[in-house]
């Protein structure tokens, strides 16, 4: 089954590098809806597309409008969404509503990722991934679920330190999903480069990532590759400074009882507050080193894509 075009729009550049074969990075949008406050949100969602173009490669960012599913915006759209004060946070099993309810939307990676299963894109960058949460276990983000069953390539900052870790790790090795340390073998954990846990396998150029998700794949396998991409060591923040400010994030959350998808956004935020906004500035940073990571890889994708079809 796939969705109808009634409900998806390509923007004019993604339909073109589709039809040329041209190297294409997706972008999640649940970080400009509700992860980054305006008008941060949408200088940042013109930051990224700026990076990936100036690496030769054409930005696809994904989301709702008018419950449409749109892959690549234009700046009109990027700016109708950042500025979306209700805006749905749309998984895989919210489609069907924002499509029903007419509504904008911004898409978690679990989201992205099924956007871009429809439309053919290998290669997405993100912040943070979801996981298992901390407090709450059985909240085990959907976006794990789509790591273990959307061939493609990830590239994050790790995952928020907010989540527990070991266990995210753990349900990351069971779905058979590579963690691929991008120059380094410890996990990132977002706003730190470091956590103590290991990657599966450390790789040091996008040439190796895309042989290696290659092998993968030709395993047999139909999960994705995670790549770890340790924030910019300018705006890092050691993980013993972070900690206390997650832990108390943590206990508000607990205290007020705010669970499900309003929590991700409540601890960002909360964070934020509490670091004076230096954890928002690494957020930033490594937003758009993500990006960049992602667009040589896309770029190396399409070169051995050319060297197998010659
Ligand atoms: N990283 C951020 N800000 C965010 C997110 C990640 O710095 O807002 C979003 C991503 O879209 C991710 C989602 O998919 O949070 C996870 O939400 P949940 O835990 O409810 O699955
Ligand atoms: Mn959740």
């Amino acid at each position: 089954m796939t969705l109808s075009d009634e409900f998806i729009v390509q923007s004019f550049d993604v339909r073109r590098a589709l039809k040329l074969s041209l190297p294409i990075v997706a972008l999640e949008s649940t970080v400009l809806t509700h992860g980054l406050p305006r008008p941060q949100n949408l200088e940042l969602a013109r930051d990224m597309e700026r990076v990936i173009r100036d690496e030769g490669t054409t930005p696809a960012t994904i989301g709702f409008l008018d419950g449409s599913l749109h892959i690549g915006m234009n700046d009109t759209e990027l700016e109708r969404l950042s500025n979306e004060t209700d805006a749905y946070k749309v998984g895989p099993r919210d489609f069907a509503a924002a499509i029903t309810h007419g509504a904008n939307g911004g898409t978690t990676v679990a989201g992205t990722m099924l956007a871009c299963k429809h439309a053919n894109i290998k290669v997405f960058a993100t912040g943070g991934i979801g996981g298992v949460h901390r407090e709450s276990p059985f909240d085990i983000s959907a976006d794990l679920q789509a790591l273990a069953s959307i061939p493609m390539i990830v590239v994050c900052a790790g995952a928020k330190a907010i989540l527990d870790l070991p266990a995210t790790l753990e349900y990351l090795e069971t779905m058979s999903v590579p963690v691929v340390g991008y120059g380094t073998d410890e996990f990132p954990a977002f706003y730190s480069r470091e956590s103590g846990l290991e990657v599966s396998i450390n790789l040091e150029s996008p040439e190796d990532i895309v042989s290696f998700a290659r092998a993968h794949w030709e395993a047999g396998l139909q999960s994705a590759l995670l790549v770890a991409n340790p924030v910019p060591t300018t705006e890092a923040i050691p993980k013993s400074e972070m900690e206390p400010h997650i832990e108390q994030a943590n206990k508000e959350a607990q205290e007020k009882k705010i669970h499900g998808q309003a929590l991700t956004p409540f601890l960002l935020q909360r964070i934020s507050e509490l670091t004076k906004g230096r954890s928002m500035r690494a957020n930033l940073s490594l937003l758009l080193n993500n990006a960049r990571l992602a667009a040589q890889i896309a770029r190396a994708l399409r070169t051995s894509e050319r060297h197998k079809l010659a």
